[in-house]
């Protein structure tokens, strides 16, 4: 079999990517490890950039989004007793950031994809990368006891942080920046209404608190935890007592609980990879970089990678532009260093590392400084609602 793309991972970046090149006629494979269920009910991120709401509308992905997406002009920030919230517009000529889940996003592109036609094999099994450094690359997968080989020009490896297409580049041709949190989210979704019309994030001396949603009638609650706590020490009151205990008292108040329809922990992270570009090989999204969920930011991030690869693509095939290749991975880090600092920067400013109150009260000073400063919010809104592309 040929393919002028073979992408690993349908995970949003595999899937826009695809989408992306089905609209210029680029044939193109996808090569995903878990099932479709699987892959299509995975719940993690809620909030969307302008430029990624942008490219859904771009792809042909973008009906749903417009119907049942909500937009929010301003994101909160709590304190103690101080609730601020952060006006996104006015800073930033009127860009907005929309609630609406990974997991639609993923259906929506799934869905474009089965009407493109594009194939895309689910449960391929030991996916194996070969002569990427070469002009003929190919991949390998197994399938019901039998191997499948592609040939290609390119590979999009796009299969998240602990996938195949970045463990086989030789160690000595990629540097490798990470920073491990020492602490975890847990996270709760329930349908109840959100307790704010937009999202909240908590710097509280017990931890870090987020709320965001879903919808009008479904909310996403996390709750910063320890590294090694588990989902079975935490009963639904448990989490909502220490939720509310991280809330102005005018926000914990207005909780409406109800019984958690998903409960997960996840680690946090910051990572990256460098460069983005192995001969025929070429890494984007999770795959390349993983930022804390502070700041919203992985999805978003996942889809910036696609905006310019989709580009460098497009020139390679049209033109044989080799250097497009090249300058995919420099344009696409350059945005990648900025949103980590964000990312990174957020986190610290509003989570818990250790039991030192000086740092608690640097912490609560410098938010009550960003907070009330044009500047401090200026910045936090330009980041939040992403840079330009
Ligand atoms: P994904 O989504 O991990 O998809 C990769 C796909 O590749 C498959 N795969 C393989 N396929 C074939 N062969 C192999 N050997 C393979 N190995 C893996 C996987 O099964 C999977 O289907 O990466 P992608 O596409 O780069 O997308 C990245 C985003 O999923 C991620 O950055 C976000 O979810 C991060 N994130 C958030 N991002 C936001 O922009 N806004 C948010 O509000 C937000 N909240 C979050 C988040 C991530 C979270 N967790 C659980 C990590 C909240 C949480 C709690
Ligand atoms: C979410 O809705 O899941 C969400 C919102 C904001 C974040 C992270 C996650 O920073």
């Amino acid at each position: 079999m040929r393919q002028q793309v073979v992408i690993i991972g349908a995970g949003p970046a595999g899937l826009l990517l695809g989408c992306l090149l089905d609209n210029a006629g680029i044939d193109n494979i996808i090569l995903e490890r878990q099932t479709k269920d699987y892959v299509l009910a995975r719940i993690r991120a809620g909030i969307l950039e302008q430029t990624t709401v942008d490219m859904l509308h771009y792809a042909g992905a973008g009906a749903r989004l417009a119907q049942e997406g909500i937009a929010h002009h301003g994101v909160n920030i709590a304190f103690g007793q101080e609730l601020e919230n952060i006006a996104l517009g006015a800073s930033t000529g009127g860009k907005v950031v929309t609630a609406y889940g990974q997991t639609e996003v993923t259906k929506d592109l799934y869905d474009l994809r089965m009407k493109n036609g594009s194939p895309t094999i689910y449960s391929a099994e030991n996916v194996s990368i070969s002569d990427f450094d070469t002009s003929n690359p190919t991949v390998s997968y197994e399938q019901d006891g039998s191997t499948v080989t592609i040939s290609c020009d390119l590979i999009a490896g796009c299969d998240g942080y602990h996938g195949v297409s970045r463990a086989s580049i030789p160690k000595s041709a990629i540097t490798a920046f990470e920073k491990i949190y020492p602490f975890g989210w847990l996270g709760v979704l329930s349908d109840t209404p959100p307790v704010a019309n937009e999202v909240v994030y908590a710097n509280a001396p017990r931890g870090f608190a987020l709320c965001s949603m879903r919808s009008m009638t479904r909310s996403r609650y996390y709750i910063q935890c320890d590294l090694d706590d588990k989902v079975e020490n935490w009963s639904d009151d448990a989490f909502w007592d220490e939720l509310k205990r991280r809330l102005p008292s005018q926000l914990a108040d207005e909780i409406i609980t109800g019984p958690s329809l998903e409960k997960s922990i996840a680690p946090l992270r910051s990572f990256v990879a460098e460069p983005l570009r192995f001969g025929r090989l070429l890494l984007a999204g999770d795959a390349a970089h993983v930022v804390p969920p502070t700041g919203a930011k992985g999805l978003n991030l996942a889809f910036s990678d696609i905006h310019y690869l989709y580009h460098a693509m497009k020139s390679y095939f049209a033109d044989h532009d080799d250097s497009a290749l090249d300058h995919y991975s420099y344009q696409a880090l350059q945005r990648v260093w900025k949103t980590e600092r964000f990312s990174w920067y957020l986190t610290n400013l509003t989570h818990r590392f250790n039991d030192d109150p000086f740092e608690q009260r640097m912490k609560e000073a410098e938010l009550a400084y960003i907070t009330s400063s044009e500047a401090g919010r200026q910045t936090l809104a330009e980041n939040y609602v992403g840079l330009p592309l």
